[in-house]
């Protein structure tokens, strides 16, 4: 057993980078029994993976350890998933999320679907990969008060003013919320697609859209 939470951590990190599903299994329960919340053991494994991105740019990974790497997380998010619930009906409000065309990433979209959840919105989920065109109409069918844009691709970052000048032009730019995240996202990126909001982690895009429903309310 590690004594210490900053040891544990490092273990679960250096297990995403060497794919050993079961060490880390044990050790996320670890984690969650030591009342370390469910959001932050995301957030190591998440950097565990950005460790996995970085030994593919090196050259030292190839695409098959990316897919490994994927499945290891996918596995241990399962494990973690019991711990993210708390009780919700949906009340809070609606999202329409999706990663964006082009993209087939969707461990963090996932992650921001399953915690928008938990916090209590009602979800529509459209997978990855998805058009424009099939978002934007995804917003006119459902109204929801949020649009939650996944890319972690640079070439797939242009999807996001794509989508935002579809959205104007079938009049439903200002009724709905956009958020967008993912790896290669940043803020300033965000500020250049004309979305509403942008956020680092699932967690902190949760917060934001929990607020931006609270000021609708006041
Ligand atoms: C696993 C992985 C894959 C897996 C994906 C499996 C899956 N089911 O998703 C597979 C093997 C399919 C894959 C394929 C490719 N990949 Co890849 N992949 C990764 C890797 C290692 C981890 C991604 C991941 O899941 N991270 C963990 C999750 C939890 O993090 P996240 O997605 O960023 O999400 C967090 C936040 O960003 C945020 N978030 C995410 N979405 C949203 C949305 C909203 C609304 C909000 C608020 C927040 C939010 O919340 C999450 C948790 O906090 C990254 C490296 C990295 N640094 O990210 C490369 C990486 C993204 N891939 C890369 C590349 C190049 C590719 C390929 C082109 C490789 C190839 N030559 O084929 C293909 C492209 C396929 C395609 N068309 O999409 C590059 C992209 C480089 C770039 N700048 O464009 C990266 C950065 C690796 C690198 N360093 O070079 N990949």
């Amino acid at each position: 057993m590690l004594e210490k939470k900053e040891e544990l951590f490092e273990a679960i990190r250096e297990a995403l980078v060497t794919f050993d599903v079961e060490a880390l299994k044990k050790m996320v329960l670890q984690a969650v029994q030591r009342g370390v919340k469910a959001e932050r053991i995301v957030d190591v494994m998440s950097e565990g993976m950005e460790r996995v991105g970085q030994k593919y740019e090196a050259g030292e990974y190839f695409v098959s350890e990316l897919i490994i790497a994927g499945e290891t997380m996918k596995d241990a998010l399962e494990v973690l998933e019991p711990y993210m619930e708390e009780a919700t009906d949906g009340k809070l409000g609606t999202a329409v999320v999706a990663t964006v065309a082009g993209d087939l990433h969707n461990i963090g979209k996932n992650i921001f679907v399953t915690l928008m959840t938990t916090a209590g919105f009602k979800v529509i989920d459209l997978g990855v990969d998805v058009s424009a065109d099939k978002i934007v109409e995804a917003v006119k069918e459902h109204s929801p008060d949020v649009l939650g844009l996944s890319a972690l691709l640079t070439t797939n970052l242009e999807q996001f003013p794509i989508i935002v000048e579809k959205l104007k032009t079938e009049g439903v730019r200002d009724a709905v919320k956009v958020i967008i995240g993912g790896a290669t996202v940043t803020e300033e990126y965000a500020r250049q697609a004309g979305v509403d909001g942008y956020a680092k982690t699932a967690i902190a895009g949760v917060n934001i859209c929990k607020d931006w429903l609270n000021e609708d309310q006041t």
